[in-house]
């Protein structure tokens, strides 16, 4: 598979780089790496995201590459520029949430680079894909290693090594594979710092995040005699703490930390109004299968999905499914 990368990536000269909508540390890592390596070959690579880089991401970009998609402005012609367009860390093209639009009007060559669970994904030339990788930015160390005589340019190495600290929650959930590790030493031995890294990238919060997620905890709910827990959170209740929908990172992992939680779920209201879930298994339970009822997905311990609903009924449907599901995989 790796093979098939490098000669879609050789056969090609201006790359454009995109990553899910709200981009994450492992889709920016992934990107950059990639950029950092294709542009030594001489090659064009943009990165666009959408809506922007997130702050806590910034020290990944030293050079600005990373740009803001702005469909009225700068990227009104994005469409015409690439000659190859590669969508990272996932493998359904609506995901990239407003740069769709400029994905299916694009005559480049389209593929992806992921590492979810996903069959048949569809609206691609060519796919480049790995369930049992731990994150994309995982991928991309295995592909350019080799490649690069075993040495990495720092700005690679600190993308990668974030990448890889952003999917396994810092090493903590269950893809923190043996060749992550390998993968992370590698890194480290080349200068990646985990303590600065670590910092960087969570321990950003504001006042008002902790607000939110005080308020949150308050009306903590159980279900299953405490082995299904959630929390909610309504646009009403981000403006009343001053935060914002990013400041909704990291807060499925409050429920999770129960003793006894087999499930935890983070419910909450888009800004255009939708509901959205969050959902984290300890081990047993199948959640992706769960989201995949509402047209969701992900992976089998952490998965989500988004739809057309008020937020209480589509917590009161979601909840039916994860008790059903509980009944299945926990019997
Ligand atoms: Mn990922």
């Amino acid at each position: 598979m790796l093979d098939r990368l490098a000669d879609f990536l050789g056969n090609h000269t201006r790359l454009l780089l995109a990553t899910h909508e709200n981009p994450d540390g492992d889709g920016v890592g992934a990107a950059i790496a990639l950029a950092a390596h294709l542009k030594t070959q001489g090659k064009a690579a943009r990165i666009v995201v959408t809506p922007g880089l997130p702050e806590n991401l910034r020290f990944l970009d030293p050079e600005g590459w990373v740009e803001a998609y702005a469909p009225a402005g700068a990227h009104q012609d994005l469409a015409a520029w690439p000659d190859a367009w590669l969508l990272i860390d996932a493998s359904e093209p609506r995901r990239m949430g407003p740069l769709h639009g400029a994905f299916q009007a694009t005559g480049a060559r389209r593929a992806c680079l992921d590492h979810h669970l996903k069959d048949g994904p569809q609206g691609f030339d060519e796919e480049f894909r790995d369930p049992t990788a731990s994150a994309s930015a995982q991928l991309v160390y295995d592909l350019l290693r080799p490649r690069l005589g075993g040495s990495l340019p720092p700005v690679v190495v600190q993308a990668l090594y974030a990448g890889i600290v952003s999917d396994t929650g810092n090493f903590r959930h269950s893809n923190s594979t043996a060749a992550i590790h390998q993968a992370a030493a590698d890194l480290i031995t080349q200068g990646a710092q985990s303590a600065r890294t670590y910092n960087a990238l969570y321990q950003t919060a504001t006042p008002a995040k902790l607000r939110l997620f005080g308020e949150a905890i308050r009306g903590l709910q159980l279900r299953e005699e405490g082995r299904f827990a959630y929390v909610a959170v309504s646009r009403a209740d981000l403006a009343a703490c001053g935060a914002t929908p990013e400041d909704l990172d990291d807060l499925v992992e409050e429920p999770r930390r129960l003793q006894g939680v087999e499930v935890a779920a983070l419910f909450s209201e888009t800004p255009d109004g939708r509901a959205k879930v969050s959902l984290r298994s300890r081990e047993r339970v199948d959640v992706n299968a769960v989201c995949r009822l509402f047209g969701g997905g992900g992976h089998r311990l952490a998965s989500g999905a988004k739809v057309d609903l008020p937020l209480a009924e589509f917590i009161a449907q979601v909840e039916a499914a994860v008790v059903d599901r509980m009944r299945q995989d926990l019997a």
